[in-house]
């Protein structure tokens, strides 16, 4: 039974409340079942939430540093949980091979199966896990084009102020709002390369309605793309940059992923794309199949952009991305496009 569909992260001195949001198909009963409803009981009749509390962070927020879950029923706050308690039920379950996080989260008690998988084998054969499509991962390239550095602000990052607008720009020089959650997101009606929920399935809105334009478009010209990793939060970029930087070093993982705030999948305008020939994985070899030239050729159409362009490394800060779409508009996506400009190009920003 999966209780939570949904979470939202609210900073916190020195880490972060989670906000868990009950599946609203629940009713009184279960929720009795579950000891909510019973104020004070928590947490000795609620052995079976907490365990779902704890697989749900360990799952989805991985290495997130969690002060208390907050237990919500759509905007009502059944229940608020400190992390003293979670922590001490999961120091009792004495679990062979846990190794308590550097931040002492819950999240990285153990590092998740998913998280373990966004570093596999660089970019040639795409490994088992990539093909079971459950991976975030935006792999190195073998030869890295980006120079040094590339990219990289020499004073700091700004923070930016419009992170709503759809032009926004996302980079190493202007960063989002860590608390940032963009408004309307929802799951596109498109192939994924895998079939359970996850929070990375979702899109903002306006470019889910694009992207399942533009899949449906494909189809009809017999080309099958799978869509893989859209929204991404702040905690999860950093999940997963922490995980790429012990991998490969700093400088190496961010020629390939963003450090958290620098992250489109934050916006809810970026997605993922891949297809069966490359196994669903998430690498360069994707621009030569017919599925990736079909998306460079026709994406601008359906108002997205490839972000991270071959020979536009320096401007960019990143390695070639055929997978990575971004949402601009119709209007930026033809022009950007036609010029065969970058978005920093477009927008005459750094
Ligand atoms: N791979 C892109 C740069 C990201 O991590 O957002
Ligand atoms: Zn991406």
């Amino acid at each position: 039974l999966r209780y939570f569909v949904n979470h939202r992260l609210v900073e916190a001195q020195n880490g972060y409340i989670v906000e868990l949001y009950l599946d609203q198909q629940l009713n009184e009963f279960s929720l009795e079942f579950l000891g909510l409803l019973k104020k004070g009981d928590i947490p000795q009749k609620a052995d079976n939430l907490e365990r779902a509390v704890e697989a749900y962070i360990k799952e989805k927020l991985p290495g997130l540093t969690v002060k208390a879950v907050n237990i919500m029923l759509g905007s009502l706050l059944l229940a608020s949980i400190p992390i003293s308690h979670l922590y001490a039920s999961e120091k009792n379950a004495e679990k062979p091979g846990s190794v308590q996080s550097e931040k002492g989260g819950i999240g990285g008690v153990q590092e998740s199966e998913e998280q373990e998988l966004e570093t596999p084998t660089p970019d040639i054969d795409a490994s088992n896990e990539q093909a079971s499509g459950k991976t975030d991962a935006e792999l190195p390239s073998k030869s890295s084009a980006v120079t040094p550095t590339p990219g990289q602000p020499a004073i700091s990052p700004n923070i930016i102020s419009n992170p709503g607008a759809i032009l926004v720009l996302v980079n190493k020089h202007n960063n989002l709002p860590s608390g940032y959650v963009p408004q309307n997101l929802v799951v596109p009606n498109v192939s994924f390369s895998f079939k359970e929920y996850d929070e990375k399935k979702q899109m903002r809105k306006e470019a889910a309605s694009a992207l399942e334009e533009m899949f449906r478009a494909a189809k009809a010209d017999g080309i099958n793309l799978y869509a893989v990793s859209g929204y991404r939060s702040y905690a999860r970029q950093e999940a997963i940059f922490a995980s790429n930087g012990r991998k490969y070093g700093l400088e190496k993982a961010n020629q390939f992923s963003a450090k958290p705030g620098q992250s489109e999948h934050q916006t809810g305008l970026a997605m993922d794309i891949t297809c069966t020939s490359v196994s669903y994985g998430l690498t360069q070899r994707f621009g030569s199949t017919k599925e990736g030239i079909w998306v460079k050729e026709n994406a601008n159409k359906f108002g997205f952009i490839l972000r991270y362009q071959q020979g536009k490394e320096s401007i960019t800060g990143y390695q070639y991305e055929p997978w990575h779409l971004r949402y601009v508009g119709k209007e930026a996506a033809k022009e950007i496009t036609e010029r065969n400009v970058t978005l920093e190009e477009y927008l005459g920003a750094k």
